[in-house]
């Protein structure tokens, strides 16, 4: 980066700080990954000086020729790989795809299914603070206390009494699979239209290690940076029949122009995870997650649901008489970064809650096997255990950097 060390030296040294605390620490934020060098020079390219309003061979722009190319790159690879009938590959992040898919088939005021924040789901499937449970009438199923699952009885008897437009299956903070069929059934004997975010299970759904909603559902978000291990931003994938309204949505309903170094870098994404190699990494991941979570129980920590089918598992920190908030902090003193998250029926507030959020997609990318990650649930048990002992967390910290430093990040 010999120009950026030129031009400005304040953030060339900040980029280097921010590499070096990635290359020493281990990434447990569910929704992280670290992306190849690859995507990283798709994303750095020159495509970010260009203007490209509007779709494929339609730009409200000259000069898209080779604009044209990429996109169409990203849409046929992105096809092939989730076996979409079509791909708007032009969201700029999560939320933005989100409304684009409310805005192409729903009105405000419009009753809505949705996963509740605290018992897994996301801001933008309904939350009171979050436009979306603003605009449209969103009832929130969640999971049950005595198991941590959804209750697919329940979400039916719900569906049967509320009658929504639309069922949204997706979660941020979920680790059991989603009975795809079923939500489709339920949709279907309502009449409601299908929508599934499958932001953080995308990369182990496109590496065949867990299904699909694709074959069931009408409409499917995802970003493309978590398990996917893409650049910032989102698609929005559906059936045909939707596919003039997601578009007509997402521009000029959403969005101005497309950010054509990130349609380039999904289009990398994509093809990485065409090959072979990505199915491996997805069965990993999910290795990885199992394995955390299984030395985590074996430590006395209470996982919700007891365990994990995806890349995640939710902690509750608090039998080890210790909040969220703090448990962040110490996984931080030793060099983890976790995320607070709350726990269902959550007796704390949000901000300090009950919980840590886990997941293995990055350290699975840096290469951490079955071992490499019980010795990480090890190092978090102890320090989670000892948040005061500072000889004890100095120890840990030298102990997770001798594990960052035996598998590096960019070699
Ligand atoms: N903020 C993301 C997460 O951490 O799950 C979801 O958008």
């Amino acid at each position: 980066m010999k120009n950026l060390s030129d031009v400005d030296s304040a953030i060339f040294n900040l980029i280097n700080k921010e590499a070096m605390r990635q290359e020493d620490g281990i990434e447990l934020i569910a929704s992280e990954n670290y992306v190849s060098k690859a995507v990283m020079e798709a994303m750095g390219s020159c495509l970010t000086n260009k203007y490209s309003e509007g779709y494929i061979g339609k730009r409200y722009y000259g000069g898209n020729e080779v604009i044209d190319e990429v996109e169409l790159l990203a849409v046929e690879r992105c096809k092939k790989l989730f076996g979409c009938e079509h791909v708007n590959v032009q969201p700029l992040s999560g939320s933005p795809a989100n409304a684009a898919v409310y805005f192409a088939t729903i009105k405000p005021g419009d009753k809505v299914l949705g996963l509740q924040l605290d018992h897994g789901g996301h801001l933008s499937h309904g939350h009171p603070v979050n436009f979306s449970g603003m605009l449209y009438n969103f009832t929130q199923y969640q999971v049950e206390k005595e198991t941590g699952r959804i209750n697919m009885e329940k979400v039916r008897e719900i569906a049967m009494r509320e009658k929504p437009k639309m069922i949204l299956a997706g979660f941020s903070a979920y680790s059991r699979n989603l009975d795809w069929k079923k939500f489709k059934e339920i949709a279907d004997e309502v009449g409601a239209i299908t929508f599934a975010d499958i932001a953080h299970i995308a990369g182990l759904i496109a590496g065949k290690a867990i299904d699909s909603p694709i074959p069931y559902f009408d409409i499917v978000s995802t970003t493309t940076h978590k398990t996917l291990r893409g650049p910032r931003g989102a698609i929005i994938m559906c059936k045909e029949a939707f596919a003039k309204a997601i578009d007509k949505s997402v521009f000029p309903g959403m969005q101005g122009g497309p950010h054509d170094h990130s349609t380039a870098a999904k289009a990398v994404t994509f093809e990485e995870a065409l090959h072979p190699e990505f199915q491996t990494y997805a069965k990993n991941v999910i290795e990885n997650a199992r394995a955390m979570a299984a030395e985590l129980m074996a430590s006395g920590f209470k996982i919700i649901s007891d365990g994990t089918d995806n890349h995640l598992m939710v902690v509750d920190v608090t039998s080890k008489g210790i909040s969220g908030k703090e448990a962040e902090q110490v996984l931080d003193l030793v060099g983890i970064s976790s995320s607070r998250s709350t726990i269902p029926f959550d007796p704390r507030k949000p901000m300090d809650p009950s919980g840590v959020r886990l997941g293995t997609a990055a350290i699975t990318t840096r290469g951490f096997d079955i071992q490499d990650t019980k010795a990480v649930a090890k190092a978090i048990a102890q320090a989670i255990e000892n948040p005061k002992d500072e000889a004890k967390l100095k120890s840990i910290r030298e102990s997770i950097l001798e594990l960052c430093r035996k598998r590096p990040l960019y070699k």
